[in-house]
Order: C-alpha cells, then structure tokens, then sequence
C-alpha cells in the first residue's frame, strides 16, 4: 500500500483485497433480502445481534438482511452508509485481535429529523422481526414501575402528534397501526436493551398508547405482535478514534464503524414470536421459556459489578474497567458484594453454577484490551440501578439480609452525580436524566447528608416509596453518603471491607 495515499475505505469492493487473515462474509451479500430491521445501531448492536445474523447466514442463508436505523445521532448514511453496511468486528482480550467484517446489515435509514424514514422500513410488508437497541431511557418508562411515563416530553408530543411521532414507543404503535391498516402482517418486536422484563416493558409502553386510540390498534396488537424478552450480554464499549486508527494501522484500511468486544457472547431469548423468525438458536442463542432467571444473574452480576467499579472507579480516580477491577480494594468489594450480597438473591438458572459466573464475569472486567470508561458506564445511571442494585437489596431487606456493600454501590452512583454539582465542586460532567436534578438537590441541600439521603431517595421514580421508607436502607444510604463525599471515599470502601463475612450468608444455590 502506498505511504502517501490516504488509506482506502471499507467496501465491497476492497473485501477479497483484505488480509487473508480477516474473517469475511462467507454468503453472497447481492443475494441477500431485508427480512428485519433494527433499531438502535450503535457499538453493542454490531458486536451482538448483527454478528449472529451474520453468522446465521453463513451457515443457513436466509433473507434476513437487516435495515440498521437510527432515530437519534449519530447519523448512519456516512458511515456505515458510505461502506455498504459493512464494517470491522475486532474481538480483543488481552494481547489477542480477531478481526472479522460482518455483512448482515444490507442498508441504514437516518431518521433522526422524522419518524418517516423509519415508519416506512418498520411499516413494511417484508420486515418480520424488528430488534432494538435504544438504551435503558428510550422505553420512556419510569424505572420504578416500569409504566409508560406519560410526562416525558416525547411521550407528551407523541400523544398530541400520533401520526409523526418522536419517541420509541410512539414510532413503534405508528408503524404497528400502518401495518394494520395496510397487510396486516404479523411482528416480533424484540427488545434488546438490559432492562429487566423488557419484553414487558415494551409492551406497556407500545400499548399504553395503541389504547388511546379508538381504531382497535390494542387489539390487533394483542392479537398479532410479539414481545419477548431477551438477555443479551457482550461488553463492547463506544468505538474510540484510537479503534479506527488501530484497524488502519494494523490492516491498511478506514473504517469508520469498527466495533470492539470481548470474546464472550449470550444471548437469550424467551420463545414467544409472531411471524417468521430468524433461527438464531442455530448460531449459539437460546430459546427459553423463561428468560428472568438468566436476566437477573446478568444484571445483578455482571452489570451489578460495573456500574459499582464504574462510580467507585470514578471516585478513586480511574479511568477504565479494567483499572477499577485491578484496584485491590475495589476487587475486593465488587467480589464481596456478589458473593456475600448479590447471589444468594438470584433464582437457580439452568446449566449455570452461580459462584462460576462471578468468577467469569470478574475475569471478563479485567480485560485490559476493552477500554470501557467508567464515565461511559455511569452515563444513564438512574436507568440503570434499580435493575442491577435495587431490586437485590429490596430481596434482601424483605428477608432481614444485610445489604452493607450494595447499598454503598448505590451511594457511589449518588456521590457520582452529587460531585457533578456546584456545591462539590463540578468534579465532571455528568450524563443522566436525573443529572440536573440530583445536582440541583445537591446545591440546595448542601453537605447535610440525611437531608441529601431524604430528598433523593424521595424521587419516586427511581426508589419505589417502600423501599426508601426503609430504616435500614436509609442508614445506610445516610452512612454511604457520609463516607464517599469526605475527602477519602476509599477509606470508607476499605472500613466497609475490614466488615466480617456476613454472618448471615446463605450458600448461593448451586445448578443441578
Ligand atoms: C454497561 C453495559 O454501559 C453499561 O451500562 O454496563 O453496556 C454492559 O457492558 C453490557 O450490558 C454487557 O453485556
């Protein structure tokens, strides 16, 4: 390759020029048909559902090409747009890369200025299956109830405008009732976002607004979409410039979309369709009867383990992960947490040790080749703890369990946000619905950290008013707060370390 000349871009037409040690499409992309489309293309869907499509038409080729389109930034049409839907999948861990160029993604719609784009691809006759991955915040659910939150501001101007709507769920009932009115033919909606139920979730919110119309939409819907829930599992941060100048490096070319993940992969899908359906439990995913014992393991340990080594890390003044989890007193607590805490709340999950899973998932932290931020993991935080630290420390107090790590982890995502403010010296910038709020509580009340406890734990949609009306949980939160907003939130990790194994522990379930 020529010095000078700026590298070539990926195509189809570079593909047979690529090093022989780059996987390849092994179908004929020309033959390939959109069957389904996704929402929601960022990183994580690249590196999961897109690479199982791809290799479910490797090995049974089929017409499920997929449409790729996004209703908020970034825009698709100059990057993967500009390559065809082809694009870069490096697998890393450690030292090792494995590259591969996935071709499942046939063409991307930007629809971020109109629902129109999106409505045509999501209205039409040849799209049978439609997966999503919009972030916890983009059901426009409340987290604490997982109702439609009928306040939000998408969901107010969806309601007002049915027909050109801005939010997920309003986009989704629209195409569900262009397809009603028009072939009638079959979907499944399938949810990919880590939010527990989120088959369920997705349902309300799609219904909740089908019901206000008076045209019979609930019904047909009822009648005629799917939505399962799912686990999925791969950690894949946001792709970094240093990952586009990595693939240029190493292999010659640009790529604009390459995406980076480790080698492990799950998904896990509850059997529930409507319509054709691509038979990805022929390429490694799981068709089950019910997917909450296997969702609340992932949540609860693995996302659990990152969102508390994501805010401590922050606190501690580091940068990545995998810096967190090579913290001696941060591994320390994470395991602690999930053996002593978080497992023995976990349902049995078929074929599953559980001990064997925390081992596996702290091993997959410590992969110093994923450069996940803990900014990036804390970004959403409120979307995110009820699932992963919540609901196990609500388990626990209904049973007199201790919850002295997991609810330190929840004072580390409020110390998270409270440093974001004015009072605490705007430590850094935050992202989170709740964001401003937080900080707002945070220069209103100041240091008084049973006032600070008070006024966060009275946000209803994060903490359902039991649980904050807890004493227990209370005094910890109070006590959590007290030591990560001193001037040495470790020294309080390390005091919550030196605790004794809880004396109430009970031996985690162990599979059959
Ligand atoms: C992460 C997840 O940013 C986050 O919230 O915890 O994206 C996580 O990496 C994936 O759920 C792993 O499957």
């Amino acid at each position: 390759m020529n010095a000078s000349a700026p590298p070539e871009r990926l195509g189809p037409k570079l593909i047979s020029r690529l090093r022989s040690d780059i996987q390849k499409p092994s179908y004929d992309r020309t033959a390939l048909a959109a069957g389904m489309a996704h929402i929601g293309v960022g990183a994580f869907h690249r590196c999961h559902q897109a690479e199982y499509t791809d290799d479910l038409l490797s090995s049974h080729f089929d017409r499920w090409g997929v449409v790729g389109i996004n209703i908020r930034p970034p825009n698709l049409s100059q990057t993967l747009g500009r390559q065809s839907g082809l694009y870069t999948r490096l697998i890393r861990e450690d030292a090792q890369v494995e590259a591969r160029i996935i071709g499942s993604i046939v063409r991307v719609v930007d629809s971020q200025d109109s629902a129109a784009p999106a409505l045509d691809v999501l209205a039409s006759a040849d799209i049978d299956m439609v997966t999503l991955t919009v972030t916890e915040k983009g059901y426009c659910h409340v987290p604490s109830s997982g109702a439609l939150d009928v306040g939000h501001p998408d969901i107010v101007h969806d309601l007002a405008n049915p027909l050109m709507p801005r939010s997920v769920p309003g986009i989704l009932a629209r195409a569900l009732e262009l397809r009603m009115n028009s072939h009638g033919r079959p979907v499944t909606l399938l949810s990919c976002d880590n939010i527990p139920t989120n088959g369920v979730i997705l349902a309300n919110v799609v219904q909740a607004l089908a019901s206000r119309r008076s045209n019979g939409l609930a019904d047909w819907i009822a009648a005629n979409v799917a939505f399962p829930s799912a686990m999925v599992d791969r950690i894949a941060p946001a792709t970094s410039p240093a990952d586009i100048e990595a693939v240029e490096q190493h292999f010659g070319y640009r790529d604009a979309a390459v995406v980076v993940g480790e080698p492990f992969r799950q998904w896990v899908i509850e059997q529930k369709f409507a319509g054709r359906v691509p038979r990805w439990d022929r390429v490694g995913a799981s068709f089950v009867g019910d997917v909450t014992p296997f969702e609340h393991l992932k949540m609860r340990v693995l996302n659990g383990a990152q969102t508390t080594l994501a805010t401590l890390g922050v606190l501690a003044g580091l940068e990545h992960t995998s810096d967190a989890i090579a913290d001696p007193l941060l591994a320390t607590f994470v395991r602690r947490m999930l053996t002593e805490e978080t497992l023995p709340t976990l349902m049995p999950v078929p074929g599953m040790a559980p001990l064997a899973y925390v081992e596996q998932s702290l091993a997959r932290l410590r992969n110093t080749a994923i450069r996940h931020r803990n900014h990036q993991i804390a970004t959403d935080g409120s979307q995110k703890i009820v699932q992963r630290l919540l609901n196990p420390i609500r388990e626990r107090l209904q049973r007199g369990d201790s919850i002295a790590f997991l609810s330190v982890a929840v004072t580390g995502w409020m110390a998270y946000l409270i440093r974001s403010s004015a009072r605490f010296g705007r430590r850094w910038p935050v992202s989170d619905p709740y964001g401003d709020r937080i900080a707002g509580l945070a220069d209103a009340v100041g240091a008084d950290t049973k006032a600070l406890a008070a006024a966060i734990l009275a946000i209803d949609t994060i903490f359902d008013p039991e649980l904050a009306a807890n004493g227990d949980f209370r005094n910890a939160i109070i006590a959590g707060l007290d030591g990560l907003l001193g001037d040495d939130p470790m020294a309080f990790v390390r005091q919550v370390c030196a605790l004794p194994t809880a004396a109430r522990l009970k031996r985690p379930t162990q599979s059959a």
